[in-house]
């Protein structure tokens, strides 16, 4: 491990806070989502979720044996800015502030994300990230979130993978809010990098201590054939899901869009100037999450599977993700391929060279159908394995990129948004009735990992 290398676990708030009704936070677009029938695949909520709200000084317990050096979690903004207007609520800031304070005291640093996809409930029904007002309405609750922790926050998240947002969300309706505009929704996309800009200058006006980033979700992308069809279906891949995210922020411009297909990128080439301008601030990190690389084939596909779930508009496409044979999967049937950590950075040290600040990892991490012992043990090697993988990509790193760290998906088993319960990607086992926490065999490993570094 390099020196200096950090080594954190990440979170968010919907995912493992529960709680959702207590001291005066209001519902969520995710509250709304995971009440109608069938979106999530077994039925569950998020609504006790893993009791994170009630049980944060256990789990804080469990990061400091476990010995890393950072956590990375989200605000929620429903619990501090309920209306998604207005001013704080009382009772929001102090959970944060009693989970800061015990994250000092524990010697962990804290990473907080603004924006983990749990908008407020008025704002969505306003449009969301489709109505421009949201990406001021964001930098007004920042404001809110660095008067209140921003003297003990170390880095700012702005927001969490606008692409999932973008795509799952807005595009192909997967995920909250449900909806399926297919290319119409890339003005979400352009309207949370505009949010993300404003709240950059909102941290900043009220002097924050820490350090200010993004993360965009990298997948490298290739072609199932080399042809000129299949290359061209590619390149749009890597333009939605990663270019058109991380070019303006880091060059402050929207990437080249092919001729043939600038109809469809209409939202993103008639924005104004000044907007890029706003998305393009300096930043002191970025963040990156790696989780796999995508094929991309010509032709629509044969059923309506996305990595993440099912939906109907993929059959409109012309083109699909194709599975990778040649690699293991988790259990989400994503192709576990270390190699591509390092093509990411790879990428990056391309795209971006001379603009690029300091990189952290800021997820990765499997999911398995992990069997819980009659002892109550979890043995995970597989999850171990995929961890000293991809940790050993990380420390290894590229020519071109500052990586200062890797953040591991994450430290308790949670819900998994779509997919409720079912997909586990904890270095904790938690049992969904009584809520007690088990380490599993890779939260030992990684644990003997970071005791040897000192
Ligand atoms: O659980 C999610 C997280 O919220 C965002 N990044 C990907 C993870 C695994 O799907």
């Amino acid at each position: 491990m390099p020196d200096g290398f950090e080594v954190g676990v990440s979170t968010a708030a919907f995912q493992i806070e529960g709680a959702v009704r207590d001291d005066g936070r209001g519902p969520s677009t995710w509250d709304e989502f995971m009440a109608q029938p069938g979106r999530i695949a077994d039925g569950s909520d998020a609504s006790i979720a893993t009791d994170h709200y009630h049980r944060y000084r256990e789990d804080v317990g469990l990061m400091k044996e476990l010995g890393v050096d950072s956590y990375r979690f989200s605000l929620g903004w429903p619990r501090i800015q309920p209306g998604g207007v207005g001013g704080a609520n009382r009772a929001g800031i102090q959970f944060y502030d009693r989970l800061l304070d015990e994250l000092l005291a524990a010697g962990i640093r804290p990473m907080a994300t603004l924006f983990h996809w749990d908008m407020p409930e008025p704002l969505q029904h306003k449009g969301g990230w489709m109505t421009r007002d949201t990406a001021s309405r964001f930098a007004d609750f920042a404001l809110l979130a660095g008067e209140a922790f921003g003297d003990r926050v170390d880095k700012w998240v702005t927001i969490n993978e606008p692409t999932t947002v973008t795509l799952n969300g807005y595009a192909l309706g997967i995920h909250a809010p449900g909806a399926t505009l297919m290319f119409d929704s890339l003005l979400s996309a352009h309207h949370q990098l505009l949010g993300h800009g404003l709240a950059v200058q909102a941290l900043r006006s009220v002097g924050v201590t820490g350090g200010i980033g993004i993360t965009n979700v990298h997948s490298p992308v290739h072609p199932a054939k080399d042809t000129m069809r299949n290359r061209a279906h590619a390149e749009v891949f890597d333009l939605i899901h990663n270019r058109i995210f991380a070019d303006p922020v880091l060059l402050g411009r929207y990437p080249r869009f092919p001729l043939l297909s600038r109809k469809l990128f209409a939202p993103l080439i008639e924005v104004d100037d000044a907007d890029l301008k706003i998305i393009a601030q300096p930043l002191d990190f970025y963040g990156l999450n790696y989780y796999m690389p995508t094929r991309i084939g010509s032709g629509p596909p044969a059923d309506d599977t996305t990595p993440d779930g099912v939906a109907a508009g993929v059959r409109l496409l012309p083109f699909h993700i194709q599975a990778w044979p040649e690699y293991p999967t988790t259990a989400f049937g994503w192709p576990i391929a270390p190699e591509f950590l390092t093509e990411t950075l790879e990428d990056y040290a391309t795209r971006y060279q001379g603009v690029l600040p300091p990189v952290y990892i800021t997820e990765g991490g499997a999911s398995f159908d992990d069997v819980v012992a009659a002892d109550g043990s979890v043995d995970d090697a597989d999850r171990a394995s995929y961890l000293a993988e991809h940790l050993a990509a990380a420390f290894a790193g590229v020519e071109g990129v500052d990586l200062r760290g890797y953040y591991v998906w994450t430290l308790l088993d949670n819900w998994e948004w779509a997919a409720g319960f079912e997909q586990r990607f904890g270095l904790i086992h938690v049992n969904a009735e009584t809520q007690q926490r088990t380490p599993k065999r890779s939260y030992a490993w990684l644990q003997h990992v970071l005791r040897e570094r000192r």
